[in-house]
């Protein structure tokens, strides 16, 4: 399964084993002690793990690939210590019981709730998905920690700021620069929105899940699954990577700090594991702060180890941040006015939300940010003016899954924000304006389908300039909806037109949407395979016709991208 990004601790894996070895069970011998209890051996007496249900063994060396592929695969949904949060809990109590052959074909045809179908898509092949299947039936090994001298060990500033440009480069519409995350090669690559031409292709972590913007725009922050941080300048001739980190063992989030006084002096990374938030320097990324984000889940009060850092937001209005804390279900807001050079102040407001918040935006006034708790089917809406919860509302659809969402002025209904759904074809509109419509605030104001049954819906996005809402499919099994794009109108709602995308890429996902600069165009990315070129296809939104596709032999596995001046003032 390639390299692996996770050096989990010798001495669980050692654990793990020894475990095996104490029980004394499995065919000994080989060099590969075995892990789990041999059949007939009473499973589960040493803690809760063991073999598998029906006696299967691992050996060290398949536990040693089965812990990456986890990581590859399932810990984003399912966490390392396997609780649950967007997936369901998957401890050896719960799977067990179910057994390898059941759990073998959930992971090889996925469900549509939105658990993939590892095996039929190609991911995973037949032994992999054994492996699995077997895997989760045995004790979680303890992931390895990070701490703050690890990440100052790891930071790296490739181009002291002192020697990088001091004006952006001449005749560049920089601020219509795109960056586009090469999901599989660990790259990201700077494409001119202007001219549609790769500039750049960048090193990153592996697997970088999002990219942000610093305030002033000039600088792209990358984070990558292994929790690197890379540190793109944008007024480079060629953008290149300036300084780097590794702020976590894995990670999904990282934003900068926005308010007036603080542009780019900041920027914040949320790890899944460790369960942190790092705080770095803008311009540097020298690691400053660390905080935990373990604590108390708010339904029961049970302490939670893996609550770990989904959506952050940077506010515009105040000097914080807004930190979602997924299993806890709390939302943070982080005051970073006094931090300093990070020996100063942070404080912190918690907000009781709902649990398994994933990912959100703000609404149009940037007052009120909406973050979806896809595992209840909520969207928590919280006002960061009176810093208080506003409400948990039930989207009426299975798995909200917003992105950072799409707002809109409705000619009725006013000012809307809308998400999509992961787990089924709804897309819902919720008022955002209780002064000028408070029959319409915070209430579903209209839920339409999209065609077809079932979701997969994973982004949806607008612009002020356009007509339009986008959303994409890439989740859904039916690969003729995987591939394609959903226009619907911003007065009428009515589902218009079904973009397809061209021949030669059918069968890649259609995944994640995002606007140019002067809202006049609509980015998707072709997301196929590793062992070919993907593409980043533009539609005009006046006339939803294909405008151009951009291809590069490095164009491989794009999975997001970003225009510089949409992330800046967070433009959705
Ligand atoms: Fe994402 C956003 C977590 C799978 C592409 N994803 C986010 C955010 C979180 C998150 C918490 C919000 C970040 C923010 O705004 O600060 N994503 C997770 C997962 O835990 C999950 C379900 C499983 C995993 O192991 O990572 C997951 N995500 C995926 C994918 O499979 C996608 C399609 C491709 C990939 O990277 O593997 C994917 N996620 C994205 C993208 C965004 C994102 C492109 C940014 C959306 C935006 O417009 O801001």
């Amino acid at each position: 399964m390639g390299l692996r990004r996770f050096t989990w601790l010798a001495a669980s894996a050692a654990l793990a084993v020894g475990f095996v070895a104490a029980s004394g069970c499995g065919p000994q011998g080989s060099g590969n002690k075995p892990v789990g209890n041999a059949p007939g051996n009473a499973a589960g007496t040493a803690g809760t793990g063991g073999g598998a249900a029906d006696g299967a063994l691992l050996s060290a060396a398949e536990m040693e690939t089965a812990k990456d592929i986890y990581f590859d695969r399932c810990a984003g949904c399912h966490g390392v210590l396997r609780k649950g949060a967007t997936g369901p809990n998957i401890e050896p109590a719960s799977t067990k019981p179910k057994g390898t052959e059941y759990l073998k074909k959930i992971i090889n045809d996925g469900t549509d709730k939105g658990m993939p179908e590892w095996g039929k898509s190609g991911t995973l092949n037949a032994q992999d998905v054994d492996l699995m299947a077997r895997y989760i039936q045995v004790d979680p090994p303890a992931p390895p920690e990070w701490s703050l001298k690890d990440m100052k060990s790891s930071h790296k500033v490739l181009v002291p700021v002192a020697q990088r440009p001091s004006a952006p480069p001449p005749g560049r519409n920089w601020q219509n620069y795109f960056g586009v995350i090469l999901r599989d090669v660990g790259k990201v690559a700077i494409i001119d929105g202007d001219t549609k031409k790769v500039i750049s292709i960048v090193k990153s972590g592996f697997a970088v899940h999002i990219l942000r913007t610093s305030a002033s725009g000039r600088y792209f922050y990358t984070i990558g699954r292994d929790g690197r941080v890379t540190l793109i300048d944008l007024w480079m001739e060629k953008p290149d990577t300036v300084a780097e980190v590794k702020a976590a063992n894995d990670a999904r989030s990282i934003d900068t700090s926005k308010f007036e006084g603080f542009e780019d002096k900041y920027a914040i990374v949320g790890g899944y594991w460790p369960p942190v938030m790092a705080v770095l320097k803008g311009d540097t990324l020298e690691p400053i702060r660390v905080i935990s984000t373990s604590s108390y889940e708010i339904d029961e009060g049970t302490f939670v180890r893996e609550a770990r850092v989904a959506a952050i937001v940077s506010d515009h209005h105040h000097p914080t941040w807004v930190v979602n804390i997924k299993e806890a279900g709390q939302i943070w807001l982080v005051d970073y006015s006094k931090l300093g050079d990070g020996e100063g102040t942070v404080s912190i407001d918690q907000i009781r939300a709902e649990r398994f918040l994933h990912d959100g935006g703000w609404d149009t006034s940037k007052r009120y940010f909406l973050v979806a708790a896809n595992a209840r089917n909520k969207v928590s809406i919280i006002d960061t003016q009176s810093q208080k919860l506003v409400k948990n509302l039930d989207t009426g659809g299975v798995k909200p899954h917003p992105g950072r969402g799409a707002n809109l002025v409705h000619p009725q209904f006013g000012p809307l924000w809308a998400t999509g759904h992961v787990g089924s074809n709804d897309v819902t509109f919720i008022g955002t304006d209780p002064d000028g419509h408070p029959d319409n605030a915070f209430k579903v104001v209209k839920k339409v389908q999209l065609p077809g049954d079932g979701g997969g819906n994973l982004f949806i996005k607008t612009h002020p300039n356009s007509q339009h809402i986008y959303c994409d499919r890439p989740l859904h099994p039916d690969v003729t909806l995987a591939d394609s794009i959903f226009v619907l109108d911003k007065n009428s709602f009515e589902h218009k037109k079904t973009l397809t995308i061209p021949e030669q890429f059918r069968g890649h996902k259609a995944v994640h949407l995002e606007f140019n600069k002067d809202g006049n165009e609509i980015w998707v990315c072709a997301w196929g395979k590793k062992s070919g070129t993907g593409a980043i296809l533009v539609y005009d939104d006046k006339t939803l016709e294909l405008k151009a596709t951009i291809t590069d032999p490095e164009l491989v596995t794009p999975t997001g991208h970003f225009n510089v001046w949409n992330t800046v003032k967070d433009i959705y």
